[in-house]
């Protein structure tokens, strides 16, 4: 695919302050005079966002490893085709609440699916757009989990035990090692401000403000 926007993905564990910063990095950009679109995943679309409800609700209980990967998969497929391509091929950018990183985190590590055939679902769905820049928010997994207590009600992925997100924390710092040019990452456990500070300096050094 030719693309000519820019593809921004947020990525880390529960409480990590993604969603947090993504207003404050969807204002930073469009104050800088660019087109952003936030959306997020699973989810971004009528269809997408009937299926995060099924992949979130905790009550549903029987849903298979294979199931969870497959549905989280045509969700992708579907913001894919009807929001982040268009919008790409507008030249705008798109700022995305997670992306293909947490199949392999969550689905790969967390769950047990072999890498490779969380690859052939990307290379099927994705045809070789990944994201340009991957903002990675890290943050030690028992302050994230108590951040995100604070929410109240959990969903079914937080029902997950320590170890669970253990394994998903590594594999987001192991897939960064492997890929540095296209992903920075932010010390979340940091104040907001402290946070802040370091995506500001992270969107000045790539041009962006
Ligand atoms: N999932 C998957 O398994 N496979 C996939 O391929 C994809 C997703 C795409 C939904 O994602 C679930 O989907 C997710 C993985 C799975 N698992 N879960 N659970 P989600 O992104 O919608 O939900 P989430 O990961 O649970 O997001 P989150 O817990 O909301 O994390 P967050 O967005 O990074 O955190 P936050 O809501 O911005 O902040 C949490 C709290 O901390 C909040 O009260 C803030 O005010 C506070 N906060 C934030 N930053 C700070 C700082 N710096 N200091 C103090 N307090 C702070």
């Amino acid at each position: 695919m030719k693309k000519q926007g820019l593809f921004i993905t947020l990525e880390g564990g529960e409480g990590a302050g993604k969603s947090t910063l993504l207003d404050v990095i969807a204002d930073v950009l469009r104050k800088s005079g660019n087109t952003v679109l936030v959306t997020r995943e699973p989810g971004g679309t009528k269809t997408g966002e009937k299926l995060r409800e099924i992949l979130l609700d905790k009550t549903n209980t029987k849903i298979t490893d294979d199931t969870e990967l497959l549905v989280i998969f045509a969700a992708r497929s579907q913001h894919l085709s009807e929001v982040i391509i268009p919008t790409l091929k507008q030249g705008h950018i798109v700022l995305c609440d997670r992306f293909t990183d947490a199949s392999y985190a969550y689905q790969g590590a967390g769950r047990g699916i072999e890498t490779n055939r969380i690859k052939v679902l990307e290379d099927w769905v994705q045809q070789g757009l990944t994201p340009d820049l991957t903002l990675l928010f890290d943050i030690d997994v028992e302050t994230g989990l108590r951040r995100a207590g604070r929410r109240g009600e959990s969903d079914r992925f937080e029902q997950e035990k320590l170890d669970f997100f253990e394994k998903v924390r590594q594999c987001y710092l192991q897939r960064a090692s492997s890929e540095t040019e296209r992903f920075k990452i932010i010390h979340a456990g940091r104040s907001l401000e402290e946070v802040k500070q370091q995506v500001l300096t992270i969107l000045q050094e790539h041009d962006l403000c």
